[in-house]
């Protein structure tokens, strides 16, 4: 692919206003761009969507930084590739850390999109020129999350997923249904609850919600299978599935319903799209979920959620909904609940080196 260097730039930005889940605050966001330059000039970007603790998964900043360092930038450097599809190969000889994977094989996706004079979108077999767009709230007051709803209705939100855990999930629920009866509803309890709380997952069916996120272990499928026949609320898995095998056990064993596909988590857009391309086949619903990212990975998003099985609405949100500004140019806009997926070619944004320089924290430069 005729790389002439990356450069990882270490960015650090305050989200407007805290993004609270029983697991903790994230009231700051970090992340890596990951520029990739061809020895035509001509720029691929990627982000590492790690938080700085390890709270979602084993993945933080610095293990991405360490293995995009030491392991993932010298395998590139020392095997030349001819497309992005080769890179995750390569990335095979390195168990997990997909975050870290993802954020070079994105950028290697857009280079290779902006090489070939073609919009990500396309290179990836996408139809969509327009895509649904969902929201997250994400609070522990009940009246925060009313309000929250009410203005993310304004702008015109398709669906909305609020957060649950054990001691906030009936009441909570119960208020949004008060006010708002018939909204596109979805909760996501990031594994808050144990097999043992079937009783009180059952009584989450009277709510009518589009499905219930990750209710039980993180790393569980056979207990959200078991849970998934006494339930009527479809389950959608989301820390369960870093791979496609993942995947592909999680519909054939009837674990879930519905699989939430997150690029980072699985260590790329091809594998993201391997598993949306299964989904699709089997008739499962699939949708593109959210890392409270920065506009590169928004980008890749709104690329990959273009594709023909990504019918219900995502995580895919606006730039304003987590950042005062955000580092593209333009920023992602949701108009009437949808977002334009661009034509230009790659992703089609440009970085905000504005934005980037105000932000950046410390780089770093490799030379092929
Ligand atoms: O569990 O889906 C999750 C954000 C960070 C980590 C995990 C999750 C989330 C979200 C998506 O809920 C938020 C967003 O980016 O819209
Ligand atoms: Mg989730």
């Amino acid at each position: 692919m005729n790389i002439s260097s990356i450069q990882l730039y270490l960015i650090k930005m305050p989200l407007k206003s805290p993004f609270i889940t029983h697991l903790g605050v994230v009231g700051e966001r970090e992340g890596i761009i990951v520029e990739i330059i061809d020895h035509d000039g001509i720029c691929g970007y990627g982000e590492g969507v790690a938080f700085s603790s390890p709270w979602y998964t084993e993945e933080t900043v610095e293990t991405s930084f360490h293995m995009l360092n030491d392991f993932l930038i010298p395998l590139l450097q020392n095997q030349p590739i001819q497309h992005p599809k080769e890179a995750t190969m390569l990335f095979q000889s390195i168990r997990r850390n997909n975050m870290a994977k993802s954020a070079l094989e994105t950028a290697l996706w857009d280079l290779y999109s902006k090489q070939n004079q073609a919009s990500l979108s396309k290179m990836l077999g996408g139809k969509k020129e327009r895509i649904p767009s969902g929201v997250v709230v994400a609070t522990n007051s009940v009246t925060k999350a009313l309000s929250q709803i009410e203005h993310y209705l304004e702008e015109g939100y398709q669906r909305f997923k609020i957060k649950i855990h054990p001691g906030q999930d009936v009441s909570l629920l119960a208020e949004i249904r008060r006010y708002y009866p018939d909204i596109p509803l979805m909760a996501d309890a990031n594994s808050s609850y144990t097999i043992k709380d079937i009783e009180q997952l059952k009584s989450l069916d009277q709510f009518n919600l589009l499905m219930i996120e990750q209710p039980l272990g993180h790393d569980d499928l056979i207990e959200h299978g078991i849970l998934q026949k006494e339930i009527m609320t479809p389950i959608c898995l989301d820390e369960s599935i870093v791979t496609f095998d993942d995947a592909r056990k999680a519909i054939d064993y009837g674990c879930c319903k519905v699989i939430n596909v997150k690029v980072g988590r699985v260590g790329g857009l091809y594998e993201a799209k391997r598993i949306h391309d299964y989904c699709f086949e089997k008739d499962i619903e699939v949708w593109c979920g959210g890392m409270i990212e920065f506009g590169i990975s928004r980008a890749h998003n709104i690329a990959l959620a273009s594709l023909p099985g990504f019918s219900i609405p995502g995580d895919i949100s606006a730039s304003n909904r987590f950042w005062e500004e955000d580092i593209i140019l333009p920023e992602v806009t949701v108009e009437n609940g949808w977002v334009n997926v661009p034509s230009g070619i790659g992703i089609g944004f440009e970085i905000n080196p504005k934005r980037l320089k105000e932000t950046m924290v410390s780089k770093r430069k490799y030379v092929f």
